[in-house]
């Protein structure tokens, strides 16, 4: 795949403000970068060209954002189908990224995914998710966008609690300088993605490995990236990964020895060596258990000279959930049934039709008909997550 095809979209007022900091990294040059927001202050903070940008709803929401509601984040989106295809269209990869729990991002962003999957292009969505500070309104918004919309489209998803800041940050850090923090963990864990999933890298990751770890809907992520220089010298690797251990978002070093799985990516300039690649890759192993799924990537490229990045996302599963399958479409969670005693000593599994959640059709672009905080425009049986069987219990062997 050509870097060039790679497409990272930003996506509300945190999702811009990320596209703005890649801008400033040399290494991101050869990506193609977009912004979409309600919110004019947004698109420019992105600091993108206006044929880069995606002001939605504009005639309605007047540049001003949807203030928290994303119903509005869902038409404003819904009706900007055509653009957005457009801002899409001949990407081989898209990655979304934004902060979730308010409008724009939460409402918009299963519309942008719906978009790329009617044009066949594999999705990524890299979020974070809101302070506990910031109040029950904005988790549960970014929760059910999660949960409800984004796992069900995009091919993988990584989200990480902002909380995981106060890891590294004291109580008394201004939050500006929290988001900054965040700002530059999502870029560079942008950056990383994208080279790990580039064809032509020395150590490439199979995206189907990729996704079927990342579709996982009860999942938790935390990401780290560490960055070493020259002047570093021969402890290059070592300083790299020290950083890497001590990232703000990644939760201490407990979240990658504790990890069920994690992605590792390295990035160099054309002078990394063998030995480094040795190097950090050792260190990585030693801080996982031997069970652990690892993905790795080492990738060189001449805008990285002088410079080495090593990034870790490590993921914990939820024992409860379905196991995922490869690929796109996914055919469909296969879970293992806990209804196993009704049929006698635990000893039955549970075959599961490949139902996929698709798209809400023409549902998608309106506005959301909520009942007790259940959306009834999505069938009854995805928003129960009811494992729908062919009748036909299969006995162990
Ligand atoms: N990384 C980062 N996260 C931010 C920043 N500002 C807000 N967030 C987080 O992102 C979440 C969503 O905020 P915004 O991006 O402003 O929301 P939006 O998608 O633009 O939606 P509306 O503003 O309601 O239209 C917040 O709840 C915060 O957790 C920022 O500057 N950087
Ligand atoms: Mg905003």
């Amino acid at each position: 795949m050509e870097k060039e095809k790679f497409t990272i979209m930003g996506v509300g007022g945190a999702g811009c403000r990320v596209i703005g900091t890649l801008r400033q990294m040399s290494a991101a040059e050869k990506i193609r970068l977009v912004a979409a927001d309600t919110d004019r202050s947004g698109l420019e903070s992105s600091g993108l060209p206006a044929d880069r940008c995606l002001l939605a709803g504009e005639m309605w929401r007047g540049g001003r954002g949807c203030g928290g509601n994303v119903g509005d984040g869902q038409i404003a989106f819904g009706r900007a189908r055509t653009e957005i295809a457009n801002m899409i269209s001949g990407s081989s990869m898209l990655l979304v990224s934004a902060g979730l729990g308010g409008g724009t991002a939460s409402g918009g962003i299963p519309v942008v995914l719906s978009e790329a999957m009617r044009l066949h292009i594999p999705s990524v969505v890299l979020v974070t998710l809101p302070f506990a500070h910031e109040g029950n309104l904005r988790r549960r918004q970014a929760v059910q966008a999660l949960d409800e919309d984004i796992h069900k489209i995009a091919d993988a998803v990584v989200a990480m609690p902002n909380d995981l800041l106060f890891s590294v940050l004291p109580s008394t850090a201004p939050l500006a300088e929290a988001f900054r923090m965040a700002d530059e963990q999502v870029a560079r864990t942008a950056l990383a993605l994208s080279e790990l999933l580039c064809a032509g890298n020395l150590l490439n990751a199979d995206f189907s490995a990729f996704s079927a770890l990342l579709k996982r809907r009860k999942s938790r992520c935390s990401l780290g990236v560490g960055v070493s220089r020259t002047e570093d010298g021969a402890r290059r690797p070592e300083i790299a990964f020290e950083e890497m251990l001590c990232s703000p978002l990644l939760g201490g070093a407990s979240s990658l020895t504790e990890a069920d799985a994690v992605i590792f990516s390295l990035l160099g300039g054309p002078e990394l060596a063998v030995g480094d690649v040795q190097a950090v890759f050792s260190l990585a192993e030693r801080y996982t258990r031997p069970e652990t799924v690892m993905l790795t990537s080492a990738s060189t490229a001449p805008e990285w000279k002088g410079m080495l990045q090593f990034s870790a996302v490590a993921i914990k599963f939820d024992r409860q959930e379905e196991i995922a399958v490869p690929g796109k479409g996914g055919s469909g969670g296969r879970r293992q049934s806990e209804q196993g005693s009704l049929f006698g000593d635990g000893a039955v599994e549970q075959p599961a039709l490949p139902f996929d959640h698709v798209s809400k059709g023409i549902m998608e672009s309106t506005q959301k008909v909520v009942w007790n905080g259940e959306d009834l425009d999505i069938p009854t049986y995805i928003r129960r997550n009811a494992v729908i069987d062919n009748g036909q219990p299969v006995r162990k062997k």
